[in-house]
């Protein structure tokens, strides 16, 4: 049975058994972890909680009982859903047979006005017709004439992808397994500290990452092969990719296959195109290189897409800057593969590895143990860390 944690006299509610995904085996400091950001980001709180009370049933269980009190709605059945776009404050909603546009009922939209986004690419939503929500329906224009619903809930996130950006936290997308960071051999540059920037993101949002380097065709010098060979020997999987003579695209299906994936990276490094030459069904826009040049970006929304082979991922847009929102100075060696089983061995326990004396990970630096490129993107990111910390304070 499932108790009513929420506040507040008893309610009584209708039980139902939803999908719930494998529980993740989580350690504290995951969970820690996950909760405050859940704490930036959803809308889930104060908002709903009075109408609904979750318990996760258990590692074997694959089903969870939510139970809906349904005040504003009577008995009018909620639908499962799942959003696949964002236009603006509209969320497209698959709800497994169509896509419906919808708005996100009042009480939520509040939380609208003081953060960006949200309700993300990837959340799983409750909703209603716009037909049964209501005071709180409001036309949707839309010019693809798509039915129109209410979001009234929004399931929490087992997995984020949050970036700093403008100032503020920005979901890319929710509850996505595995996250694919893509690099160019070359148009654009390929530059491995973005790689770690981005490698902080995904272990931090509770995802695994896979780094897949594309465009090898224009590989000359094999520093391509030397920077995934690298990420490899620290124990990532490193990818090496070509839409143009196809290296590597059956291994990255294998990879993609049955998963929910997002594909991460700058700018015209080739994201769309390998989803294309992946499944040809999807038939995404690529950019020219002349857009590249000019900084323009081809994707400009995150979008859901379902493989024809299994499984769903994420396209989004190239992001030129990643800022990785939210990382303590203090947790950031945690997301260094490599410094993990070194930190224990540092002199003095809150060794930052950046000046002290007898610090294990500058002693494997010295001898080589360590990557240089690793180490100064870690020291990079943790000043930066600390500069956003006495920012706030
Ligand atoms: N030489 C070469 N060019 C490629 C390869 N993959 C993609 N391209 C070209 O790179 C350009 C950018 O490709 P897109 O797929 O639009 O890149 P993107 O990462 O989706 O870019 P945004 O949507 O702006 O984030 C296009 O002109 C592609 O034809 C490759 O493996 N080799
Ligand atoms: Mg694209
Ligand atoms: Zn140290």
């Amino acid at each position: 049975m499932a108790k009513d944690r929420s506040k507040g006299p008893k309610k009584q509610g209708r039980k139902v058994r939803v999908d719930f995904r494998k529980n993740r085996e989580k350690t504290a400091r995951d969970k820690a972890q996950w909760t405050r950001h859940y704490r930036e980001d959803s809308i889930q709180h104060e908002d709903t909680a009075k109408e609904q009370s979750v318990r996760a049933k258990g590692e074997l269980s694959r089903k969870r009982t939510v139970i809906i009190h349904d005040e504003s709605t009577g008995e009018k059945t909620w639908q499962n859903g799942l959003v696949v776009r964002m236009r603006g404050l509209i969320a497209e909603v698959d709800d497994g047979h169509e896509i419906w546009a919808c708005t996100v009922r009042r009480l939520l939209r509040t939380r609208l006005i003081k953060e960006r986004h949200p309700i993300t690419v990837g959340d799983r939503v409750r909703f209603v017709s716009i037909d049964v929500a209501g005071e709180q329906s409001q036309q949707v224009s839309d010019d693809r004439e798509l039915p129109e619903g209410v979001i009234q809930d929004v399931e929490e996130r087992t997995t984020t992808l949050v970036r700093h950006y403008d100032r503020r936290l920005q979901v890319v997308a929710a509850n996505v397994d595995l996250a694919l960071i893509v690099a160019a051999a070359d148009q654009p540059t390929l530059r491995p500290h973005l790689i770690d920037r981005y490698l902080v993101a995904v272990h931090c949002g509770d995802m695994r990452p896979v780094v897949c380097i594309n465009k090898t065709d224009l590989d000359c010098d094999g520093f391509a092969e030397d920077v995934a060979e690298r990420y490899r020997s620290i124990g990532y999987s490193a990818l090496l990719a070509s839409v143009v003579d196809h290296r590597g695209i059956d291994e990255l299906r294998e990879t993609l296959r049955d998963q929910t994936s997002v594909l991460v990276g700058p700018s015209g490094v080739g994201k769309s195109s390998l989803l294309n030459t992946l499944d040809p069904n999807l038939s995404l826009r690529v950019g020219s290189l002349t857009d590249l040049q000019r900084g323009r970006h081809t994707t400009t929304t995150a979008n859901l897409l379902k493989w024809a082979f299994g499984g769903y991922v994420v396209d989004t847009p190239g992001m030129r800057q990643f800022d990785i929102a939210d990382v303590e100075a203090t947790e950031l060696e945690a997301y260094f593969l490599e410094f993990v089983d070194l930190i224990s061995k540092c002199r003095f326990p809150d060794c930052s590895h950046t000046h002290e004396e007898d610090c294990a990970v500058k002693a494997a630096l010295e001898e080589g143990a360590v990557f240089q490129e690793r180490y100064d993107s870690y020291c990079k990111m943790y000043e930066e860390c600390r500069a956003k910390e006495k920012d706030k304070h």
